[in-house]
């Protein structure tokens, strides 16, 4: 898949399942199948954390999870790993801030989804349109899920960057639960991007299942 139009990315944008071993009980690609189910639209590998996987076994299990994104048409994002995504051949890379420069990460990943987070209006409005995709806008709430999350911002700084005609598409990221989903969406924002509201239930396809309708729900009554 190729970068999609602002359209299809903002749909596919809705419910964001971030991911990787350390989030997990069981193995990740399990519960990447079960969000898939309940209706995650789209699936990042974010493989951080002291011990994260490294190489063929990190590069092992982002192929199971691709596959399985691939089965049921869920385009997979590779979180700050460009040599992984171009090896497996994942739908999209997302980096942060210090990570890479953009310009450079696209030529390298050419027409594939790119995705940059962003914790500042000053940070959106130096996001190039014609190279990076969609932003990802943190931490909108505290969360546990990150060792180095900046201080949250609450949803206020998605309405100022819509109020500021930041046109790219935008997913909020960061203690997001479903108690707080509509906030978000109501802030501006075309979808949600969790770890701990999909991975930490019990249920992993029932949470997916309710957030994806709040978020549509939110979606319908802006
Ligand atoms: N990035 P949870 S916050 C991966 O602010 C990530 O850029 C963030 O996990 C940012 O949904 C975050 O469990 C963690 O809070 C999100």
């Amino acid at each position: 898949m190729s970068r999609l139009e602002a359209s299809r990315l903002r749909k596919s944008l809705r419910l964001y399942l971030v991911l990787g071993s350390a989030n997990c009980k069981i193995d990740p690609a399990i519960v990447v199948e079960e969000a898939i189910r309940g209706g995650v639209t789209l699936v990042q590998f974010r493989e951080k954390g002291g011990n994260a996987l490294k190489g063929a076994e990190k590069e092992e299990l982002a192929r199971r999870i691709h596959t399985i994104c691939r089965r049921f048409g869920i385009p997979l994002i590779i979180n700050d790993d460009v040599d992984l995504a171009i090896a497996i051949d994942a739908e999209g890379v997302h980096i942060g801030q210090e990570d890479e420069p953009a310009d450079q990460v696209r030529k390298r990943i050419g027409d594939k989804i790119l995705g940059l987070s962003v914790h500042s209006m000053e940070e959106a409005e130096l996001a190039d349109h014609r190279i990076v995709d969609y932003m990802g806008v943190g931490p909108i709430f505290p969360t546990l899920s990150k060792d180095d999350a900046r201080e949250a911002q609450g949803p206020g700084v998605i309405r100022e960057m819509k109020l500021k005609n930041v046109t790219l598409p935008i997913v909020g990221i960061g203690g997001i639960s479903m108690e707080r989903a509509s906030e978000v969406i109501d802030a501006g924002a075309d979808g949600i991007a969790v770890i701990s509201a999909i991975t930490g239930a019990a249920d992993h396809g029932a949470a997916a299942q309710k957030l994806v309708c709040e978020v549509a729900a939110s979606i319908e009554r802006r």
